[in-house]
């Protein structure tokens, strides 16, 4: 197959004002981004983005998990297309880049081939996942996982966020649920660019990280039970305080992700007491800890110690505990022939690229089990992501968009 030339490049002006416009929708307080999946604001940007599409002659296509597809034929229609995607849905603290620089960018890889002319031999198809970031609706990546055949679509569909709202429910709401079966899609390959939200790319100063694995990772819901009771009449002794439980379980998971350093991380990022109330001392705990590792052996050796811990702690303050695991996936590892299309893109471009293993779960996580996969990475500033102030250089985003339209051109052949 022939590689394009190293003159053909992305229109790296056009993609940056794409995602500043795209930023407008579900603004943050702080500069960021707060645009939750099936929310009005998610809707917005999802007319926003198939009204782009449609614009570039794409003919869309929308599955019953609410998964966008925007294709753009090739020369054969009989070759199976390649996608090339991420996520618009965004944390409620989010930032303007994480996912939507990979749907983005995809969509600029599609008006680049239109202002060249050029025809691929398979069609590319630009993709968007429904709720990626797992906050509203958990699981992570939920939509792509079902997609993969990971999840029912049933169950998917049954899972509620913090009010009590339906995830089927409210994609209907939202008139995003499309008739296409889910997951009856097949690829030749699929395409994921990403910020790399953690700092090696920036601190090293590479153009690129060509993606090998994705570490895997463990959500485990922690719920302690003891009493409430009265902040002030209550003796010490008495006193059987879910709070100060959690707080000793969450300093066991730091503990223990330190034990498993350098390849392993753990924190606890969402936290419940009830009734939540100053002067209660709370009977109950709700929490989830975030472990992960590049091998699946250490994430288990760390739920195994957090589980012994956990239940030395509630026994010794005569307390229970429950786990529920309630999201997960193993470790990955990315197709030899899509990554070496990403480092041959990367060296033909004269862009400086590393291996780099991704820290953050992506939706290529689950859709690899689907179709050879690879993904791309650009620096980010200071590595920050999931918080307002994530930011990008827009020469790093032209890098990444560039390095992913020679890797899908080498991939779907012109
Ligand atoms: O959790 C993750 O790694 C992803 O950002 N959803
Ligand atoms: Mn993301
Ligand atoms: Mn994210
Ligand atoms: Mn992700």
């Amino acid at each position: 197959m022939t590689a394009p030339g190293e003159n053909l490049r992305i229109n790296g002006d056009r993609l940056w004002n794409s995602l500043m416009e795209m930023a407008r929708i579900g603004p943050g307080v702080a500069g960021g981004n707060n645009r939750q999946t099936l929310t009005d604001e998610d809707a917005e940007a999802r007319d926003l983005f198939q009204s782009w599409c449609k614009a570039a002659g794409c003919e869309m296509g929308l599955d019953s998990m609410g998964n966008m597809f925007a294709m753009r034929p090739g020369s054969d229609p009989d070759a199976l297309p390649v996608y090339v995607g991420s996520h618009l849905d965004t944390q409620p603290t989010g930032g303007k880049y994480d996912g939507v620089l990979g749907v983005l960018a995809g969509l600029e890889i599609v008006r680049t081939l239109n202002d060249m002319d050029l025809r691929t031999r398979h069609p590319i198809v630009v993709t968007n996942w429904t709720n990626e970031e797992g906050t509203r609706f958990a699981p992570a990546m939920l939509s792509s996982g079902v997609f993969a055949g990971v999840h029912s679509e049933d169950w998917a569909k049954d899972q509620r966020d913090a009010g009590g709202k339906r995830f089927g429910d409210e994609l209907r709401r939202i008139g995003w649920e499309g008739e296409e079966p889910v997951g009856a899609r097949k690829m030749h390959a699929f395409f994921e660019l990403h910020i790399e939200q953690g700092p090696i790319l920036e601190a090293e100063g590479v153009d690129i990280g060509v993606v090998t694995h994705g570490q895997g990772l463990c959500w485990l819901q922690v719920t302690v039970t003891g009493r409430d009771s009265h902040t002030g009449s209550t003796p010490m002794p008495m006193r059987r305080n879910a709070g100060l439980a959690m707080a000793r379980i969450i300093d066991k998971v730091d503990e223990i992700a330190w034990n498993h350093a350098p390849d392993a991380v753990g924190a606890v990022g969402h936290v419940e007491v009830f009734p939540n109330s100053r002067n209660v001392i709370p009977g109950r705990a709700v929490f989830t800890v975030d472990f992960r590792s590049p091998d699946k052996g250490v994430i288990a050796d760390m739920e195994q110690h957090l589980r012994e811990e956990a239940q030395r702690i509630v026994d010794e303050m005569g307390l229970s505990v429950d786990f529920e695991q309630v999201g997960g996936f193993d470790p990955v590892t990315f197709d030899k022939g899509c990554v070496a299309a990403i480092r041959d893109a990367a060296d033909r471009l004269g862009y400086s690229h590393r291996n780099i293993i991704s820290g953050a779960g992506h939706d290529a996580c689950w859709i690899a089990r689907a179709a050879p996969t690879a993904m791309v990475m650009c620096p980010c500033v200071d590595g920050l992501s999931h918080n307002e102030a994530e930011e990008i250089k827009p020469e790093w985003a032209a890098a990444g968009a560039d390095v992913l339209l020679h890797a899908v051109i080498e991939t779907a052949g012109v």
